[in-house]
């Protein structure tokens, strides 16, 4: 079964968003299978974000992501990495639909909330990152033959 890494940065913890982010993703049918809340590290920071190293704002990032905890979970379901970034919403909060977690509530594109997996590589890699196999828990919830 397909999973994606998820964080919620520090603005949407700050902000009290993480019920409603949370809740986004259980409704729409995506199963949890890892949660922790953390103080992220700068090493680990770094390694999650090497891919924008060269970038202008990877310091200000880098910066960001460790200031404050973030929730860092693993989410299971069909098609969950593309999936979830729909729930997620486009970078730029200003032009991200409305309904999308970063269009309702994304102040500007360093504060947008949360970080989703953009491919299935990326996934496995950011979850190999982030959790150990001890952390993850494999289950079938009651309800799944409802949703297929
Ligand atoms: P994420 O990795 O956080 O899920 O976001 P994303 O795929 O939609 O965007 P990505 O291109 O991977 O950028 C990673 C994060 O860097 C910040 N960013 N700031 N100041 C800027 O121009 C700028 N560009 C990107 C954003 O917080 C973005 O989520
Ligand atoms: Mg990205």
């Amino acid at each position: 079964m397909e999973r994606t890494f998820l964080m919620i940065k520090p603005d949407g913890v700050q902000r009290g968003l993480v019920g409603e982010v949370i809740r986004r993703f259980e409704a729409k049918g995506f199963t949890l299978v890892g949660l922790k809340l953390m103080s992220v590290s700068k090493e680990l920071a770094e390694q999650h974000y090497d891919v924008h190293r060269d970038k202008p704002f990877f310091k200000g990032l880098v910066d960001f992501i460790t200031s404050s905890p973030v929730v860092a979970m693993v989410w299971e379901g069909d098609g969950v990495v593309a999936g979830a970034r729909t729930v997620i919403g486009a970078t730029n909060p200003l032009t991200a639909d409305p309904g999308t977690i970063r269009g309702d509530f994304g102040l500007n594109i360093g504060r947008n909330l949360i970080h989703g997996s953009d491919a299935v590589e990326t996934a496995n890699r950011e979850i190999n990152l982030w959790f150990s196999e001890s952390e993850l828990v494999n289950w079938t919830p009651a309800m799944k033959p409802w949703l297929e």
